[in-house]
């Protein structure tokens, strides 16, 4: 059983194998968690994100895919960079099946690599504007759904929120879902 967790805090600071950012097409960087991660884990991660946009992505890394690299000098092992959506209402199905696609193809790359805990933040949910309540729904409801599959090797899940607000949204989504799961099995 995959254990799903909520935190507070920095997914920089993250004890697990794994830890995915909230990256853009380029691969190359940017602001938010991002920055953070590049900052952190040092040139290496940036070197290697360089030799994937000269091989394999070529044209950048498409939106609701996710590839790994080293986590350079962060606490993890890999980085799993995944693209997610920006937010536009007037797209919102086909954008929000994208967003569901970051977390499922990121557990799958998670574990191909072996990776036994692997910790998300809440993509898009900063500059790409998706809305933090709408975001924490898609985020949970897609883990859930995804095991038994790749997430059954996996142990634990955890999101980890930067700010407490961030946090209660995605407590507050988690109980309701919970709740759903154990209405249903009456
Ligand atoms: N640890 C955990 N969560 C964080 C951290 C951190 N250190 N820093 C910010 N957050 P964002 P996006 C939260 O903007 O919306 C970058 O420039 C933040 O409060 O990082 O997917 C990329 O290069 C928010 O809730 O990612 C792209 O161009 C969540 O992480 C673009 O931003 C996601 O915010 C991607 O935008």
């Amino acid at each position: 059983m995959t254990r799903i967790t909520l935190v507070e805090g920095d997914i920089t600071e993250q004890q697990v194998d794994a830890v995915v950012n909230a990256a853009n097409s380029s691969l190359l960087g940017g602001g938010g968690v991002d920055g953070a991660i590049h900052r952190r884990g040092g040139p290496q991660i940036l070197e290697e994100c360089r030799r994937l946009r000269a091989s394999h992505w070529g044209r950048g890394l498409p939106t609701g895919q996710a590839v790994a690299t080293t986590a350079g000098q962060l606490p993890a092992r890999w980085v799993v960079h995944t693209v997610g959506p920006v937010y536009r209402e007037e797209e919102y199905d086909e954008r929000a099946e994208l967003l569901a696609s970051c977390y499922r193809e990121s557990l799958r790359v998670a574990a191909e690599l072996g990776a036994r805990t692997v910790a998300f933040p809440a993509v898009s949910a900063g500059v790409y504007g998706w809305p933090l309540e709408d975001a924490a729904r898609i985020a949970l409801a897609t883990v859930v759904a995804a095991g038994p599959g790749p997430v059954g090797e996996l142990a634990e899940v955890r999101f980890v929120l930067f700010g407490a607000a961030a946090y209660r949204t995605f407590e507050q989504v988690w109980q309701g879902i919970e709740s759903e799961g154990r209405e249903g099995q009456d």
